[in-house]
């Protein structure tokens, strides 16, 4: 039996912060007729794709914070999205910010969400590889609070059964750390779908702007291949409060090649046939991971986060 999905990643244009939700939604709801048009089984939306990527400011308000977090996922706002989506028989990634109540507690997650064809929630994915800083640092022209905002992802890694397929989630900045698509690789994952926001400036270090779409290129192809999966990445992209968000939406094959890219900064979507089977040469060839791994040489990866160089 065959196991080709046709799969969309609907890239998104800026969202200011006057965007009301209803607003987003609609632009989401557009996207998700397009690729229902073009035969889309699953389509996979940005990071954060209800809001601005309001992490950009410093902000002391818990309330105004809270305003840019969702506490119930369908709720009013989305609800159509998901009847739509459910209606059309069209499964979907969806990131956005979420807070939770843990006892007492309230969390504060960026998180991502897998809707399948039937409309369950088949699973949800906590970012783990939260960047920036945590304090306000004012000589930036902008900030990135990614780390005062958030709590750290408290999910793990997992994959799911779906889709006629083994798939899991990350988001953004885990596309950057091999260790992410390691983690999936080791339970035979098969499509990773991500969202992301990346600014185009990088106001932690001087790099050519050029730099970021390479390292966002780079890493994602070797994660393909050295792992043998699907990654579809879908951006939020373009002028977004003044701040440039880089594009670059695109769907990898196992090999590591790209195979469908955006070539707009706005609300575009890319569309690719993607066949799981595909993934199965490099699972059971060069990267068979039971016959050829070395775990018991790998033990310093998960004893050690930073760097220790020996002794002088
Ligand atoms: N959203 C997100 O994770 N963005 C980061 C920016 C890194 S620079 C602080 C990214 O990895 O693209």
């Amino acid at each position: 039996m065959s196991r080709v999905l046709t799969v969309g990643c609907a890239q998104l244009g800026p969202i200011q912060r006057r965007d009301t939700r209803v607003e987003v939604v609609q632009r989401l709801l557009a996207l998700l007729h397009k690729a229902h048009a073009r035969g889309c089984q699953l389509v996979v939306f940005p990071e954060m794709a209800l809001t601005t990527f309001f992490p950009r400011w410093y902000m002391t308000d818990q309330a105004e914070i809270d305003s840019f977090f969702e506490d119930s996922m369908p709720n009013a706002a989305t609800q159509i999205l998901f009847d739509e989506a459910k209606r059309l028989g069209i499964g979907f990634y969806l990131g956005y910010s979420e807070l939770a109540t843990e006892g007492n507690r309230r969390m504060h997650y960026n998180s991502a969400i897998l809707v399948d064809r039937r409309g369950k929630t088949v699973g949800k994915y906590r970012k783990i590889h939260l960047p920036g800083h945590a304090e306000h640092e004012p000589q930036r022209p902008f900030q990135h609070l990614e780390k005062r905002y958030y709590d750290v992802g408290d999910l793990g890694f997992p994959v799911w059964r779906a889709f006629d397929g083994v798939v899991g989630m990350c988001i953004c900045n885990d596309r950057r750390w091999p260790e992410t698509y390691r983690v999936m690789g080791l339970q035979g994952v098969e499509l990773l779908m991500l969202g992301y926001n990346t600014p185009e400036f990088n106001a932690a270090i001087v790099e050519p702007a050029h730099h970021r779409m390479l390292h966002h290129f780079i890493t994602m192809q070797a994660g393909a291949y050295q792992n043998g999966t699907w990654v579809v990445a879908a951006a939020k992209a373009g002028i977004e409060e003044g701040c440039m968000l880089i594009g670059g939406s695109c769907i990898i094959a196992p090999t590591g090649e790209i195979v469908a890219a955006a070539n707009t900064l706005g609300d575009e979507l890319l569309v690719h046939d993607v066949d799981l089977d595909a993934t199965t040469p490099i699972k059971t060839s060069v990267f068979n991971f039971a016959k050829h791994r070395r775990p018991e040489h790998y033990k310093l990866i998960v004893e050690r986060a930073g760097a220790v160089p020996p002794p002088e």
